[in-house]
């Protein structure tokens, strides 16, 4: 069996290749941080499995044609494609918001999204099978204060993800959106722009979740029997209600 995951180089990305190797897959893995991407791959060959790096930016949409059509025939019959490589950019108020974050967040968690879908998914329809698992977001679920434009692009994730489980209804694939509450990973030093202090206030007072916790729920969509389409699951932390109300000791 085998895995795409995009964005394989830190977080839930670099936990679910460690989750998915666990459980026998063998991995194409995605990023643009080379050192990073062959950090990941050495420690799941290390684990007995086969793993193939490939650098490239989601947003470059023949990089994504090109990484998928220059595939060696063998890694070619992909069964999983976890599109999970995104980013948050910024807490401004829309009014204030950086525009280059903006098409950052955009072209990143929507059109790369897209375009691996584009990429991947027509031959997993010739074959009749294979699961996508889209990382989206209690973001997507509604917008918080700051989250305007990223939470947007979770929301376009969802409709995005829904869209294609109404296309490939005909066939044997499942499609799931995946969508984490606050996990701990790189994701809020990205958001302030390198501002350390600022990420880990963001899991001061609650325990927040962790890569693993999430790769373990995109595993177990990827596990259950061919006939049960695990659609959507909202996974929060403890003590985490919605996007916005987060009770902290
Ligand atoms: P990290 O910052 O730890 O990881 C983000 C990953 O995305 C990295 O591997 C990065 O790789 C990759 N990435 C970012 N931009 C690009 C790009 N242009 N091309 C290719 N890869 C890219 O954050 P998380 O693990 O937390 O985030 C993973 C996903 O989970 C994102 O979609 C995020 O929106 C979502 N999410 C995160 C939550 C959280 O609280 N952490 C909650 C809900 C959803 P590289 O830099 O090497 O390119
Ligand atoms: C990441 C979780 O609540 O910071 O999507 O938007 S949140």
């Amino acid at each position: 069996m085998i895995a795409l995951i995009t964005g394989a180089t830190s977080g839930i990305g670099q936990a679910c290749a460690m989750r998915f190797a666990k459980g026998g897959y063998d991995l194409i893995l995605t990023g643009r941080d080379k050192q990073r991407l062959e950090m990941v791959v050495n420690q799941i060959q290390a684990m007995g499995c086969k793993a193939l790096p490939l650098v490239y930016d989601v947003r470059q949409r023949e990089a994504c044609h090109r990484a998928y059509s220059e595939l060696p025939e063998e890694w070619k019959t992909i069964d999983v494609l976890i599109n999970n490589a995104g980013l948050a950019l910024g807490l401004e108020h829309e009014y204030e918001g950086s525009e280059d974050d903006w098409e950052t967040m955009i072209d990143t968690n929507i059109k790369g999204l897209l375009f691996m879908t584009r990429a991947v998914v027509p031959d997993m329809v010739k074959r009749n099978h294979g699961h996508i698992i889209n990382i989206g977001s209690v973001a997507g679920d509604a917008a918080y204060a700051g989250g305007n434009v990223y939470c947007a692009t979770k929301s376009a994730v969802k409709t995005i993800t829904d869209g294609l489980r109404i296309d490939v209804a005909h066939t044997a694939l499942r499609v799931t959106n995946v969508k984490p509450g606050l996990v701990e990973t790189h994701f809020s030093n990205t958001r302030f722009h390198g501002d350390d202090a600022r990420a880990e206030s963001v899991y001061k007072g609650i325990t927040p979740l962790s890569g693993d916790d999430i790769a373990d729920v995109a595993f177990y969509a990827a596990a259950a029997p061919p006939h049960v389409q695990i659609a959507e699951v909202l996974v929060l932390a403890t003590h985490q209600a919605n996007g916005s109300v987060i009770w902290r000791e």
